[in-house]
């Protein structure tokens, strides 16, 4: 196996054993052979739209297959065989459709007529010739392929999140299937693979613009909210991941059963939604980052269900308690099927839940864009009196290396005056902090989930139009963290609105090369972190530049 697509990647560059995460080279190289097989559904894909064959079912499944692949989502090799059969079921139905139509469909590609062995052990041996080998690593090409590939899977995340609660848009499955086959044409120039490159980072910006209008339209405009990290006497479910569909789904079937819900990792700003939070029994949120749920789960008195990633081998002390849904999956543990969440219920009942009232602090969430928004004109008096000094971004994945303390030590450090806007799970290395409140604007702000990258932007061009400058020239840090393929996508996205000196961390991706570093460097002034202190005193001595 070969695998480099996050950030725990081992050292010297490439999983090459088993994964950091847990994954094993049979479900590695099954994950090899479902993009290759993918690779040639887009050439067929992207010849139907231009005869106009537009499929709506291969559509949906393509970035439901590519997010299955993506970081701590599915380990259950069963599954690959079931994605890799259907993809292929697909390409032959799309390609008679195209035929029909007129388009070509004689491809020399071996991709776009492959064929899967018919057992999971013959599928992994074909994976394993389409893995990519570790001295193609470092080629510029093959660094901007690599990519875009892991901007697509961040695509493909926030696409079936929407496509989920209904909401599509043509030009997103277009760009994945442009961009996959792309990586079959190896007459591709360098500056072509930059293109498509930066590309990826504007069609995950539609990605997330649909996926918040899902969010927003179906649940409502998140709001400040009060969330207790205590308990409720009672049984319980602890839901993980980031699907809010999913989450309803268990709320309207938990309801009056005497089943508390609480929320785990990224699921905590789901308490901001109207259309959530107006369930009683949607109690509180447990535990804190996914790296931390062998302990945090072990522990938890009911039944756990993951409807994304992060999710980590579960230990045999709490794995019957565990139930996956949507693409999550793990050899052994119950999956959940259309949405009937019975199984999990029944096992909710069957543990102890928690015995008593267990008391305990709350934090807020639920500072989304509409909600920061209301208060834009607090926000920018704060700015211009200045008694808002300077706003810091600090947001992304969190993980388990030590190197992330960074995070906790830098929001800690920020100056009195100074307000720090968050998302994602690395703000569980603060999210408890008490930082107080600058004339009535807390000065820690939840955006929400990383799949809420969308309303960070909005409130950043907000503030931009406010003042009448361009993003970059706002007193604005962006200190950054990422582990996935999400985060891949977004600091795609962030370049291609022009977004500079971004601070990021822990490391840099191991998948970019030296020339391809040095791109970023020079055209957008991304910095790797250094230290909490030399990082905050080169942003505010900046700032001082900027406003003199
Ligand atoms: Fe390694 Fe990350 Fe790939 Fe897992 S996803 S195998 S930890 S690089
Ligand atoms: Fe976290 Fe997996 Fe990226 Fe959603 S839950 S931010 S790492």
């Amino acid at each position: 196996m070969f695998c480099n697509q996050c950030e725990q990647v081992a050292k010297g560059g490439g999983c090459i054993k088993i994964g950091t995460c847990g994954k094993k080279p049979d479900v590695a190289a099954q994950q090899d052979l479902l993009i290759y097989a993918l690779k040639g559904l887009s050439l067929h894909a992207a010849e139907g739209r231009k005869k106009g064959v537009i499929d709506t079912e291969t559509d949906e499944f393509a970035v439901s297959a590519l997010f299955s692949t993506l970081t701590n989502v599915n380990f259950d090799p069963e599954r690959f065989v079931i994605l890799i059969n259907k993809c292929v079921e697909l390409r032959e139905r799309l390609k008679s459709k195209v035929k029909t139509a007129g388009g070509r469909v004689d491809y020399t590609e071996a991709a776009a007529a492959f064929i899967p062995e018919n057992t999971l052990e013959g599928m992994v041996r074909q994976g394993e010739t389409t893995t990519i080998t570790p001295n193609e690593v470092n080629a510029d090409i093959s660094s901007l392929e690599q990519t875009t590939l892991y901007g697509l899977k961040g695509i493909a995340a926030y696409a079936y999140h929407a496509q989920v609660l209904g909401h599509k848009d043509d030009s997103v499955y277009a760009y994945v299937y442009e961009a996959l086959s792309s990586m079959l044409n190896k007459e591709l120039s360098l500056e072509e693979w930059v293109a498509i490159a930066l590309k990826c980072g504007e069609v995950n910006l539609k990605a997330m613009e649909l996926l918040d209008a899902a969010n927003t339209g179906r649940y409502g405009h998140p709001g400040p909210t009060a969330v207790p990290l205590g308990a409720r006497k009672g049984k319980a479910i602890l839901v993980s991941g980031h699907d809010l569909n999913d989450l309803e789904e268990i709320l309207i079937q938990t309801e009056g059963k005497g089943i508390n819900i609480y929320t785990h990792g990224e699921m905590l700003p789901t308490h901001g939604y109207p259309e959530l939070k107006k369930y009683p029994h949607f109690y509180g949120h447990y535990g804190t980052a996914w790296q931390n749920q062998h302990k945090e789960f072990a522990q938890f008195p009911g039944a756990i269900i993951m409807t994304t990633n992060c999710l980590q081998k579960p230990h045999d002390s709490y794995k019957d308690n565990v139930f996956t849904c949507g693409l999550v999956g793990w050899p052994g543990v119950t999956h959940i099927r259309n949405h009937d969440f019975a199984p999990a219920t029944e096992r909710s009942l069957e543990l102890p839940g928690f015995a008593m009232d267990i008391p305990g602090k709350t934090v807020m969430t639920g500072f989304a864009r509409n909600a920061v928004m209301s208060v834009a004109d607090k926000v920018i008096d704060g700015v211009k009196s200045g008694a808002i000094r300077h706003f810091f971004l600090v947001g992304g994945c969190d993980g388990a290396k030590a190197g992330r303390n960074y995070y906790t030590e830098f929001v800690e450090k920020v100056p009195k005056d100074c307000v720090v806007l968050t998302l994602a799970c690395g703000k569980f290395r603060f999210f408890d902090k008490d930082l107080g409140d600058i004339g009535g604007i807390p000065r820690l702000l939840d955006i929400g989930q990383c799949n809420d990258a969308y309303s960070a932007i909005q409130i950043a061009v907000a503030l931009s139009k406010a003042f009448g400058v361009s993003v970059n020239e706002l007193p604005l840090s962006m200190v950054l963290s990422w582990y996935e393929q999400k985060a891949v996508a977004i600091l795609l996205t962030l370049l291609y609105l022009g977004i500079k000196d971004i601070r990021l961390g822990p490391t840099l991706p191991s998948f970019l090369s030296p020339n391809v570093i040095n791109f970023l460097v020079q055209n957008y002034n991304i910095k790797p972190i250094t230290t909490p202190d030399e990082d905050l005193a080169a942003i505010l001595k900046e700032d001082t530049v900027r406003v003199q």
